[in-house]
């Protein structure tokens, strides 16, 4: 019997606390205190999922408002990209692409990208997850400025409260507290405030606030000496970090910064690109030029490990005509059977139009989001396409925080699983980033529990 199955099995519990027993034993989960987990009497386990929905051994179904973790856009379930990875593992599961080699699915992904991302950038370096792709653009981009002459350019300027991996690098890149464990940052990577108006410029107007949050790159750049810098990374919106949606003014300042000091410009689109914003990147929505574009979650549907650096024609044309070899490159770079699931996913994305949907749907939904604005413990609701923001204020009026941050959106977010949602909680902001699929009627059963987890979560708070 499949240990699925076991697990559902009427009276299957013992199987199911058998499992949740040795996961304690065992398995150190990613971004987890382990000890308070044991104490909270372990973990949930997920069995299946269909559309936006999972189930866990228990049989409860949730609606899966994180699409995973940002990244299942074309929902659960689809037979399509199981097809795609079983003919390919039957055809050549294997093959790398060092050695003068390649794969058909690897050329076809490639080519696909570069014709799907904008204007500029065409050439494509595979590697498996995001971190990995942000690691190899931190390689790239040095050994560039190496090649041009000025391999004092080293310094990569990130914001707070970015995420760009977990990796060495990745981690360095980032910018909440939790990244400087294990002696992080490393040397050469400096970070500026992110342009997070509600929580850090309400005494502005929203449009000069980000240009002065912008101006913090010129001013980091005139104190690090322009000539040690070799490029500004950032999320086009800040998925990980509290959804921090930048005001209109901000993208265009960084670009002309950039331009004026000329310092490459590195877009990280795991969470925004694949129909994510409702265009397929949100460079799109800022007119953004990137350098560099970093690509993984959205681009598999999370169905397989697989990320990309699209890498523009500047630094293309360097690195080939100048570069001789990269040393670099990982044992599953271009995976055939990752790239025959991305390409397939491609394909459906654009058959079913869910970057169109994501635009409808998120229409709608933004405008239901905005119902929330009237809840006492609601202080502002943002988002784009099908992305969503809900901030939990101590204050309403004055939009004053909770002190500690983050318990009141534990609590909400504990309040939505047992209610069967998914949202994320980033300090005390409720994130919504559901699959691309989603339809009016999703949006309406995952507005009545968002509403039913935050009455109780504002009737915990009056009773402490
Ligand atoms: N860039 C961005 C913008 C990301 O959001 C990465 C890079 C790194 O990707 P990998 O594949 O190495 O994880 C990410 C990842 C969360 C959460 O809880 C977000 C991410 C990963 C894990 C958890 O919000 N984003």
């Amino acid at each position: 019997m499949r240990e699925v199955d076991m697990l559902e099995r009427d009276g299957g519990r013992a199987a199911v606390e058998g499992l949740r027993a040795a996961d304690l034993r065992h398995y150190l989960h990613p971004f987890t205190d382990s000890r308070a987990l044991a104490a909270e009497g372990g973990t949930r386990i997920i069995t299946r999922a269909h559309g936006p929905y999972i189930w866990d051994a228990e049989g409860r179904k949730t609606l899966d408002a994180m699409a995973g973790l940002w990244c299942v856009n074309v929902g659960y379930g689809r037979q399509e990209l199981a097809a795609a990875a079983h003919e390919q593992m039957l055809e050549l599961p294997y093959y790398n692409s060092f050695f003068k080699t390649t794969t058909p699915p690897t050329v076809r992904l490639a080519e696909r990208l570069a014709a799907l991302t904008p204007e500029g950038l065409n050439h494509v370096f595979f590697a498996d997850s995001g971190s990995e792709a942000n690691d190899t653009i931190v390689r790239m981009v040095r050994h560039y400025w190496a090649l041009e002459g000025q391999p004092e350019r080293r310094v990569i300027i990130s914001r707070e409260y970015a995420y760009h991996g977990s990796t060495m690098v990745a981690a360095s890149l980032s910018g909440s507290h939790m990244h400087s464990q294990g002696g992080l940052p490393l040397p050469d990577f400096d970070h500026i405030a992110p342009p997070y108006w509600y929580g850090r410029g309400r005494d502005m107007d929203p449009a000069a606030f980000g240009r002065s949050a912008a101006q913090a790159l010129e001013a980091k750049i005139l104190e690090l000496g322009a000539e040690r810098v070799a490029a500004f990374i950032g999320e086009p919106i800040q998925g990980s970090g509290g959804m921090i949606i930048p005001p209109d003014t901000y993208w265009p300042e960084i670009q002309r910064i950039c331009r004026e000091y000329d310092i490459l410009l590195i877009v990280d689109e795991v969470i925004t690109g694949f129909g994510r914003t409702g265009r397929w990147f949100a460079s799109e929505h800022y007119d953004l030029k990137a350098d560099l574009m970093t690509l993984a979650k959205g681009l598999s549907s999370g169905y397989i490990p697989i990320s990309a650096v699209m890498v523009g024609d500047r630094v293309a044309h360097t690195l080939i005509e100048k570069g001789g070899e990269f040393f670099h490159g990982f044992t599953y770079s271009g995976h055939p059977v990752a790239c025959a699931v991305a390409l397939e996913n491609l394909r459906i994305i654009e058959a079913e139009d869910l970057v169109g949907n994501a635009a409808h749907t998120g229409v709608y939904l933004q405008g239901r989001l905005q119902e929330l604005a009237d809840h006492p413990l609601v202080g502002e609701v943002r988002g784009i396409g099908l992305l969503g923001a809900i901030e939990l204020v101590q204050d309403k009026e004055r939009g004053e925080f909770f002190s500690p941050q983050g318990e009141v959106g534990t609590r909400c977010r504990d309040h939505c699983f047992q209610n069967g949602l998914v949202m994320r909680a980033v300090r005390d902001t409720m994130i919504i980033s559901p699959p691309l699929i989603f339809t009016p009627a999703h949006v309406d059963e995952l507005m009545e529990k968002a509403r039913l987890a935050l009455d109780l979560t504002a009737r915990d708070l009056a009773r402490r």
